[in-house]
């Protein structure tokens, strides 16, 4: 059976991921897409040749009885009422991130799926599929290094949009870190504490660049994040685990290493899509393999989207008050237990 995909939102990711659903990936389908942007919309049409309706709103869209499942990559603030609206007309959803832009809206969407009686929602937190992630769980589940003790990571960007906000390095970019981390360690956050260093002369004056943040869990490992959106030198993912009996990091992005001019020399790349490609790749690939074969995504869940959020928001209070600022979630419903990605 093949996956019939409605798109809402055909913007930069959502373009990307109808290209690789329709080039790329097997067993799933666009046949329906819908943004606001009506030229957009037609836009994917024509350069992906789909044979596709185009719909004025996600309601009508989700209303198609052709459409399986719903692509949410609209702007964050759109994903809520889309992602309800699929799951009460009972579609399969894979929402980017983020799942709703406030724990609240997370919540709601969380007791929705519940009430449905199964699991409908994938969440894009792909890094979760990235190859160097999934071998530094494997290096931390198997004892590799004994028990974690602290990570040691940086986010940094080249440059960004002059609309991106000092609020948009917790939202937009911290998120990933936010998510990633904690599926990594099998542990949940206590507290964070945001520390803003010197800015660089780069960074526009609204924005404050770079920034860090001290994540501590409940167990008691120490995480510090580096976020550096005007980093000038490329796209650059780091983490490295310190444990008990040694460390792991991510490996370095593979580039052929060339010896010129005097100097010894390997390419950085200066690009996100590029960078996680193959994460973007598998993580959709999962969500339709595993509902061909199970009924149901197996990605990161609901949950993981509320736990974000709850997450994220104390990273931006922590920004305003400079102090420690508590992380608490509530209980783990048992709906979404032993269901995420292992
Ligand atoms: P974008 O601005 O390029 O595209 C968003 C598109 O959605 C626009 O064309 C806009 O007209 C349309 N739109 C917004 N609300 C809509 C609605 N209610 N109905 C129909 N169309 C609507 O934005 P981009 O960069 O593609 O980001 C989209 C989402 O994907 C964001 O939530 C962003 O955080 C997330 N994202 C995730 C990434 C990842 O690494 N997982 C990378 C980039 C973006
Ligand atoms: C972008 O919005 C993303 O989601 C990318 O994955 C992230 O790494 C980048 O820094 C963000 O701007």
């Amino acid at each position: 059976m093949t996956l019939k995909f409605g798109v809402i939102g055909t913007g930069a990711i959502g373009s990307d991921h109808i290209r690789r659903i329709t080039n790329t990936l097997s067993g799933g389908k666009i046949v329906a897409v819908t943004d606001f942007n009506k030229e957009a919309a037609k836009r994917v049409v024509e350069d992906f040749n789909l044979d596709a309706v185009i719909y004025p709103d996600d309601k009508a869209l989700i209303a198609d009885d052709n459409v399986d499942a719903v692509l949410v990559t609209s702007w964050g603030p759109a994903h809520e009422p889309s992602v309800l609206a699929a799951i009460e007309a009972g579609k399969y959803v894979f929402c980017e991130k983020p799942l709703a832009t406030t724990a609240e809206g997370c919540m709601r969407i969380v007791q929705a799926e519940m009430k449905h009686g199964k699991r409908l929602v994938q969440v894009g937190f792909m890094r979760r599929y990235d190859n160097g992630y999934v071998q530094l769980k494997e290096a931390i589940d198997n004892h590799y290094i004994g028990d974690p003790l602290m990570i040691r990571c940086a986010h940094r960007n080249p440059t960004v949009a002059e609309n991106y906000s000092t609020d948009m390095a917790v939202s937009d970019t911290l998120v990933h870190e936010i998510d990633v981390l904690h599926w990594l360690i099998n542990d949940d956050y206590k507290s964070v504490q945001a520390i803003f260093p010197k800015k660089t002369k780069y960074a526009l004056n609204h924005l404050q660049d770079p920034q860090i943040y001290i994540l501590e869990t409940v167990s008691g490992i120490i995480i510090n994040v580096e976020v550096f959106v005007n980093c000038r030198y490329g796209y650059d993912i780091r983490c490295e685990v310190i444990g008990e009996e040694g460390i792991v990091s991510l490996p370095e992005v593979s580039s052929i290493i060339s010896r010129k001019n005097a100097k010894l020399s390997t390419n950085i790349l200066m690009d996100w899509k590029q960078r996680f490609i193959d994460a973007y790749n598998k993580e959709l690939q999962d969500f339709i393999d595993s509902i061909q074969k199970n009924g149901e995504p197996k990605g990161p869940t609901s949950w993981d989207g509320y736990i974000a959020a709850v997450t994220a928001d104390a990273c931006l209070k922590a920004q305003q008050t400079g102090e420690k600022e508590i992380i608490q979630l509530a209980e783990k419903p048992h709906f979404y237990e032993n269901v995420a990605l292992k």
